[in-house]
């Protein structure tokens, strides 16, 4: 690990290997069934097209977050106390780390941690710049990675997880778990996490925020694919894939393929995959919970829910951690 000052913030490096797009989607299509980690569709293009999506009617969990955020702050600021470090895993919801730290009762750092090196400073240094009196301490690492919360200047109170978004629910459930045991783990006994989660609800209502009227999601899902032909020189038509989604009620989450619309073959570093018209690659699994289930989770990671709160119509829920 390497420490940097850059201006007013300072970089922790663990230099993470760089992602390996070609080996993971030929390992990902070379797997039964197909699929393609939902961490590559945030490319430039991927990443506006996902501002996008927050902004169609259809997407309730962005606006129904921040809504949430904006009415209990205060309560939140208070359950955390004075002093805080706040981590965030894969900085950059920008606007909603801006709401937490304005709320925070004289919180100690910021700790972004984030895989892309480039984007990572950018963001710290906008946020050191709006927050003066706050010490901004990057880590570049993947946030499944072997990084520790560095050491602020002033001792802090308590270091606090933010991870809003429902990004949870883009992991498997033991995936999940698995996040939560080793964030607890790294930052101490004292911590606390709020977590941004998406709940269980009629289902037509899940299924019409993945796949809005406007095609904005179709635009995201279909990134992927233009991503291949770009960056892998994949080669495939144009009109080759389309988007389909469905929200699957036995597993609770919504699924993203996507279908071949005709026979076809794509060559990809030595190898070659075929597809039958109608076959599908998975691409995405955004899980929903029921508080229960969430609670039931956390508990296999050493976390019990402490407060919970949430919309009127219950449809999003931010929730506060700590160890058992
Ligand atoms: C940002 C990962 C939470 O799963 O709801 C939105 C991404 N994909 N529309 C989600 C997404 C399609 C989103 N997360």
């Amino acid at each position: 690990m390497d420490v940097l000052n850059i201006g007013p913030v300072t970089l922790y490096d663990y230099h993470p290997v760089r992602q390996d797009f070609l080996r993971d989607v030929v390992e990902g299509l070379s797997a039964t069934p197909p699929r393609i980690s939902s961490k590559y569709f945030y490319d430039e293009t991927g990443s506006a097209l996902f501002e996008q999506i927050t902004k169609v009617p259809e997407y309730y969990l962005t606006r129904t977050e921040l809504s949430i955020l904006r009415e209990h702050l205060p309560e939140m600021a208070a359950a955390l106390g004075p002093r805080c470090v706040v981590v965030e895993p894969g900085s950059g919801s920008g606007m909603k780390t801006r709401l937490l730290l304005s709320h925070l009762v004289d919180p100690v750092a910021y700790v972004p941690v984030e895989i892309s090196r480039e984007y990572l400073i950018a963001s710290a240094l906008a946020l050191a710049e709006e927050f003066p009196e706050l010490e901004v301490l990057p880590v570049c690492d993947d946030y499944f990675g072997p990084w520790l919360v560095p050491e602020p200047r002033r001792p802090q109170e308590r270091n606090v997880v933010f991870f809003p978004g429902s990004t949870i629910g883009n992991m498997q459930p033991d995936e999940a778990r698995g996040l939560l045991a080793s964030l607890a783990r790294r930052c101490g006994q004292r911590c606390g996490m709020l977590i941004g989660v998406d709940l269980k609800k009629d289902p037509a209502i899940i299924a019409a925020a993945y796949n809005d009227s406007a095609g904005v999601t179709r635009a995201f899902n279909l990134n992927l694919v233009e991503r291949l032909n770009r960056e892998l020189g994949a080669g495939i038509p144009a009109g080759a894939f389309e988007h389909a989604t469905n929200y699957n009620e036995l597993l609770g989450r919504n699924e993203s393929f996507l279908v071949a619309t005709r026979p076809l073959t794509i060559g990809l570093g030595g190898s070659s995959f075929h597809y039958e018209a109608g076959a599908r690659i998975m691409v995405e699994n955004s899980y929903k919970f029921s508080l229960e289930e969430f609670a039931a989770l956390a508990a296999d990671a050493g976390l019990r829910v402490v407060l919970v709160w949430m919309d009127e119509r219950q449809l999003f829920s931010v929730q506060y951690l700590t160890p058992i």
